[in-house]
């Protein structure tokens, strides 16, 4: 009787040990980018491969980081930039992928696999979602008031130029909350690489920083979408389709808040965000088949409709809105894309001197 006893109890055991590994093989856990997929997105894989998908967001690439390098992340996909991509390779993160996994891997873009294969050298960690400028998005009226019809929002001078900022002051001006992005923008304005590894470089970048840090209302980097959108700041420096999405969101509450996008003259930073799969994953094949998903021409055409980002899938470029495909804003033309600097995987002592100076800006001290 107690043998039978403990029979039942070792198969019962068994039973819901192989009903949770079941479970798990169900569900999948998605950490993205805020305001970076369509609406339906989600729910139509749900539904197309009978798996429940557990999605939450970031807003940095250093949130993501951190969860990452901690281990146990918990996460199936993750979607870091490709310079973040780099370093969390070599720090072991990432497991490679099974390319014959995914059938629709050819409808990647294979200029942007070659471009993107300088932070994951034969693209054997991940595939490029989107990518994008960082430019500046404008109210064009409140800026017209603030600065008169020759503002200049074509230019770094808007934001850089101390007299600039002041008068930009009142009507609210916010900065993306990232050493890694906004600093090579100061060292790019100034003449300088924005890979630069020299301290005295950097301190200028610092110090043309601190003589706006007056003039700026905040450091975040997505609350500046909806504060565009409903007119509560004027200009922010921020991601390219983010702020094409406050021009929508303005556009649907009744168009009486303007918004618009400029790549300034001098250049602008562009990145490019990876889907990859964590070491330790534990729904690698869920992983695999949401990958395939993202894949699809379709799928990736509805995402750029939704957050006006251009994708890495050269299959799904013309199933792409017309008027979305056409804006140079979204899509650059060369002779702009020329203009674009990549941000640098930078080595850890130089993001510290970063992050130190970052933070030194932030408490404007
Ligand atoms: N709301 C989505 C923004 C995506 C921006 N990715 C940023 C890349 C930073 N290098």
């Amino acid at each position: 009787m107690k043998i039978f006893g403990k029979t039942l109890l070792a198969l019962s055991l068994m039973g819901a040990v192989a009903a949770a590994a079941q479970a798990d093989d169900k569900v999948l856990h998605v950490y993205n980018w805020s305001d970076y997929i369509a609406p339906d997105t989600i729910a139509q894989f749900e539904k197309e491969s009978g798996i429940k998908v557990v999605y939450d967001v970031f807003d940095s690439n250093e949130t993501l980081e951190a969860k990452l390098l901690a281990g146990k992340s918990g996460y199936d996909i993750v979607v870091p930039s490709n310079n973040f991509l780099a370093k969390q390779i070599k720090a072991g993160v990432y497991q490679e992928l099974d390319k014959s996994k995914l059938s629709n891997y050819k409808n990647l873009n294979t200029s942007l696999l070659k471009a993107v294969s300088v932070s994951d050298p034969d693209n054997k960690h991940g595939f490029p979602y989107m990518w994008g400028s960082i430019g500046i998005g404008y109210n064009p009226e409140k800026v017209k008031a603030a600065l008169g019809a020759d503002a200049p929002v074509n230019s770094w001078d808007l934001v850089f130029k101390p007299e600039n900022a002041a008068k930009l002051k009142a009507c609210g001006i916010s900065f993306l909350d990232s050493p890694t992005e906004m600093m090579p923008a100061a060292l790019h304005y100034l003449g300088y690489k924005t890979d630069t590894q020299d301290k005295k470089e950097i301190a200028a970048a610092e110090a043309l920083f601190l003589k706006v840090r007056p003039s700026v209302a905040y450091f975040h980097s997505s609350k500046y979408i909806s504060d565009l959108a409903n007119g509560n700041i004027c200009v922010a420096v921020g991601y390219s389709g983010d702020v094409y999405q406050a021009k929508a969101r303005a556009a649907e509450a009744g168009d009486k808040v303007k918004v618009a996008y400029s790549i300034p003259k001098e250049g602008a930073g562009s990145f490019y965000d990876m889907v990859a799969i964590p070491k330790d994953a534990e729904n690698v094949e869920g992983a695999y088949k949401f990958m395939n998903f993202l894949l699809k021409p379709e799928v990736m055409a509805a995402i750029t409709n939704s957050v006006h980002f251009p994708n890495g899938n050269a299959a799904a470029t013309p199933l792409v809105d017309e008027d979305i495909r056409n804006d140079p804003g979204v899509y650059p033309p060369a002779e702009v894309q020329a203009k674009l600097y990549a941000i640098a995987d930078q080595p850890a002592p130089v993001l510290r001197e970063l992050t130190r100076s970052w933070t030194k800006i932030k408490s404007g001290k």
